[in-house]
């Protein structure tokens, strides 16, 4: 113990010789702003989003088999570096969409859900989807998924995706 004491002491005594109390103190100030700012710097929260869509034992939103997806026709934004919900970097949604109504094992609920694509980039051709529950012919083209929606875009290249649920489908 003796033997630390004097460590500890000789290591202050040197450190309180190289420094002066001003740079101690402008030390202190930096450590004390950095800690304070700290909570301030940009998180990735990709990944608890992820973590939020999926259920255990169910599949993701990189699955053609998600919930949501029950009538999409098309590459899956999440697999393109987007999400579930979000269009990748460098596309932009699409205004005019079809919907679909699927059922959320989960809760029980059933969901009106928004298919955008996603556009102004060449097509993704990763995770491509095609399931139809509930289409209706191309004559009814806000319930048909066989669409390029990026057609009203001023580029109308298809390049992926999104599900957005819209409201609660009412019994
Ligand atoms: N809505 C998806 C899609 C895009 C281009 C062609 C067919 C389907």
């Amino acid at each position: 113990m003796r033997s630390f004491d004097r460590w500890f002491e000789q290591s202050s005594r040197s450190l309180a010789n190289r420094t002066s109390r001003r740079s101690l103190l402008a030390v202190l100030g930096q450590v004390l702003t950095g800690a304070a700012l700290l909570p301030l710097l940009p998180v990735d929260r990709a990944s608890r989003a992820h973590a939020a869509n999926a259920t255990p034992g169910k599949p993701g939103p990189e699955s053609c088999e998600y919930w949501k997806y029950c009538a999409i026709d098309g590459f899956l934004c999440a697999c393109c570096g987007g999400t579930s919900t979000s269009c990748p970097p460098g596309t932009g949604s699409s205004p005019i969409t079809w919907v679909g109504t699927c059922h959320n094992p989960v809760d029980g609920r059933d969901y009106i859900v928004s298919y955008n694509d996603c556009c102004g980039k060449a097509s993704c051709g990763t995770c491509d989807c095609n399931r139809n529950e509930r289409e209706k012919p191309l004559y009814r083209p806000s319930r048909n998924n066989d669409l390029n929606w990026c057609m009203a875009n001023v580029n109308a290249d298809y390049h992926c995706t999104v599900s957005v649920i819209v409201g609660v489908a009412e019994k």
